[in-house]
């Protein structure tokens, strides 16, 4: 939270207005730059979908929502882009081509190995005195230091040459929002072979537009109360209009571990999609909790309940299906089973290998093979 120690309070509205997606897009404005970025997201899919190579929207970070409009407060969340970033190496090395969708300033692949605050860049140089004749001292990397430097420097590389990672950057929830609507358009073209990674920590409360503050607030009055909005879930358009073959995981964080997976069940049963990753805010490093449906779908999982032939659920297979009511519309849902896998690092088999190992390797490790089962299925 970057507010100033002079502002005493923020109250979340009790009743809050509720956005749907549609009245969102139709009512906020949409973010300078939008267009620009996409479509180099949209040059970047054409070109790794032309080569059938497999494209990941790896989203990480925080968002940030301003409370006034020239910006100099606004609340923020704890996310500082570790899992993105991580996550994002492991998807170059397991042969995807990355769009790293991040909050500016949070961690970025390769360079978060050398954060300011964890590992300094500027504390692995050393300076050398020249022994040439043109006297100039030269700065070379620290022997202790080159051992662990060089993979990650030649990984690094390879992408560079390769192109295979396009970074875009949000700041706010809004322009947050905007992007990934936007940019599930070109992912779409690649059908299948596309995959959202939703890890960014996305605010659940905004203020609209017409409630924030132009200028500066004054803090003569001693108190601020806000009234926020609820962001809309945008994750349902997400699977069922914006991309419903892309292979779509998003991630469940909590504090209190014992709704974790009824929580992530609740996620995958709501909007359908094929994975949630549940984790702990204190634990999220050495443990996570894949959720998943024992059936998966074949297609999208909720079908709007129109007309007889709209029943487009499961394929072949099809479980019993019950009708529900989602937010005020008829749907047809099937009755879902649920599996549970815990990948905890303290179970990974070293098998010799020595430093540390990252959760987000056995992550990705699980996600490819799922996204190319999920690929094999339609074929
Ligand atoms: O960015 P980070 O590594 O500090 O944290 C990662 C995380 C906890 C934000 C991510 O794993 C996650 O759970 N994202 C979704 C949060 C949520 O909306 O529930």
């Amino acid at each position: 939270m970057s507010l100033p120690q002079h502002i005493p309070q923020v109250h979340a509205a009790s009743s809050s207005n509720q956005f749907s997606t549609e009245s969102y897009f139709q009512t906020q404005r949409p973010p300078t730059g939008l267009d620009e970025k996409v479509n180099r997201v949209t040059a970047f899919s054409d070109k790794w979908r032309q080569v059938g190579k497999k494209v990941v929207l790896v989203t990480s970070g925080g968002t940030t929502v301003p409370l006034e409009s020239n910006t100099v407060r606004f609340l923020d969340n704890f996310s500082a882009g570790t899992r993105g970033a991580t996550s994002a190496e492991y998807f170059l090395k397991a042969g995807y081509a990355v769009i790293f969708l991040h909050r500016l300033h949070s961690l970025r692949p390769f360079s978060r190995h050398y954060s300011h605050s964890l590992n300094p860049f500027l504390d692995l140089l050393t300076i050398t005195e020249s022994t040439s004749p043109d006297g100039q001292p030269s700065v070379t990397v620290d022997k202790k230091y080159t051992a662990t430097l060089i993979p990650i420097l030649q990984a690094y590389h390879t992408a560079r040459a390769q192109g295979t990672l396009l970074s875009i950057d949000f700041q706010t929830v809004n322009e947050y929002l905007w992007l990934l609507r936007a940019i599930a358009k070109p992912m779409s073209t690649l059908g299948r072979k596309g995959m959202f990674y939703l890890a960014a920590a996305v605010s659940d409360f905004f203020l609209p537009d017409d409630k924030v503050a132009e200028h500066k607030i004054q803090s003569n009055k001693g108190t601020l109360s806000l009234e926020m909005d609820q962001v809309p879930k945008v994750l349902r358009p997400l699977v069922q209009e914006w991309n419903p073959e892309g292979y779509i995981v998003s991630f469940k964080l909590e504090t209190d571990q014992a709704l974790l997976i009824p929580k992530s069940r609740a996620a995958l049963s709501r909007y359908g999609h094929q994975l949630v990753i549940g984790n702990d805010l204190h634990k999220r490093k050495y443990e996570v909790v894949f959720v998943e449906r024992k059936q998966q779908p074949i297609g999208g999982i909720l079908a709007p309940r129109k007309g007889k032939g709209d029943q487009r659920l499961l394929g072949a297979e099809t479980p019993p299906v019950a009708e529900i009511e989602l937010d005020g519309e008829k749907m047809f849902k099937p009755v879902e089973e649920y599996s549970e896998k815990w990948l905890r690092l303290a179970d990974v088999p070293r098998d010799g290998r020595e430093g540390e190992i990252e959760i987000e390797e056995v992550i990705i490790q699980e996600l490819v093979d799922r996204h190319e089962k999920w690929i094999a299925a339609a074929q």
